[in-house]
């Protein structure tokens, strides 16, 4: 919904917010962009540089390891010196006014937990853990984090093929148990705010379809619109870190 001016929009998002009793949020590269960390899909995003055929899938790993891993331990530096910025806090006092929020993020930076939200559920996995790349036992066994200065992967301890970050890349499956709580946190939610996601990569921009199909209310906040801008109850185009404490603000003046 665009016909109306920003302020009016905000109030409506804010109404929304002060009588929601279960909230669920969704996020995406763009609410850890102000942290300083590139998104994926913008004109200066990730993707401009390093191919994702090559850095985000099992096969690019296993053909240019060092050039991978060289990446990864790049960004984990990078999120390591990376601090919540007002989107991440605004997010975490959202929680506060209404106990029981879920956010589900498809970052892997570890962002939210550092700015206080509690229940946080990590789609894409974590730049924190390791895992076999050949999953030896089966299940994916959880590796020590390796030290940052590493220029190829360390060898699993149990059977020697390579170690590699325990996030999903393209053609994997997303961690069932992760995935079906967010599907439930969605579509049980009264209102959900979608947040600097392109909401272009499945599984998980079938979140918001299938909360748009429930009738929960969604807020979506994105300086630039996505396929979801149009069919949203409120759609506020504008920066995450800048449009969520305003929000924030609104629904706590009404409390
Ligand atoms: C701001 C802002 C500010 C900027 N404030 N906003 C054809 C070929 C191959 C595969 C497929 C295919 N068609 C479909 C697929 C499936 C594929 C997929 O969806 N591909 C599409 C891209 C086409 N999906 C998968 O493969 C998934 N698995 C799967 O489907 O399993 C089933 C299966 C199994 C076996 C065989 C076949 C199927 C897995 C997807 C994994 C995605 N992984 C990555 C990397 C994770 C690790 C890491 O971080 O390194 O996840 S890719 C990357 O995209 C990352 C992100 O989490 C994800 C989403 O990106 P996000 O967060 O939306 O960022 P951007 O950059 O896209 O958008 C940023 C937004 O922020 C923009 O809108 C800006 O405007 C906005 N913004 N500043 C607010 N200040």
């Amino acid at each position: 919904m665009v016909t109306q001016n920003f302020e009016t929009r905000l109030r409506f998002a804010a109404q929304a917010l002060r009588q929601c009793k279960a909230l669920a949020v969704f996020t995406g590269a763009g609410v850890s962009r102000a942290s300083g960390l590139a998104t994926f899909r913008d004109a200066d995003g990730a993707w401009q540089k390093y191919d994702p055929q090559v850095y985000a899938t099992q096969e690019g790993f296993q053909r240019f390891p060092r050039e991978v891993w060289g990446w990864y331990n790049y960004r984990r530096k990078e999120m390591l010196k990376a601090r919540p910025n007002p989107a991440h806090e605004a997010i975490a006092a959202l929680e506060k006014l209404i106990p029981l929020t879920t956010v589900v993020t498809q970052n892997i930076d570890g962002l939210h937990q550092a700015a206080g939200s509690r229940r946080v559920l990590e789609l894409h996995g974590s730049m924190r853990r390791f895992k076999c790349s050949a999953a030896c036992r089966g299940e994916p066994t959880l590796l020590p984090e390796p030290p940052l200065d590493l220029e190829a992967p360390p060898p699993c301890p149990y059977c020697g093929a390579m170690q590699r970050p325990d996030v999903v890349w393209f053609g994997e499956m997303l961690p069932t148990a992760t995935w079906e709580a967010a599907v439930e946190a969605v579509i049980s939610a009264q209102v959900l705010i979608i947040a600097g996601t392109s909401a272009l990569v499945a599984p998980a921009a079938y979140l918001p379809e299938w909360a748009l199909g429930q009738g929960v209310f969604c807020i979506e906040v994105n300086p630039q619109p996505t396929p979801l801008s149009e069919r949203v109850q409120v759609y506020l185009d504008g920066p995450a870190e800048t449009v969520l404490p305003a929000l924030v603000a609104l629904v706590t003046a009404g409390h």
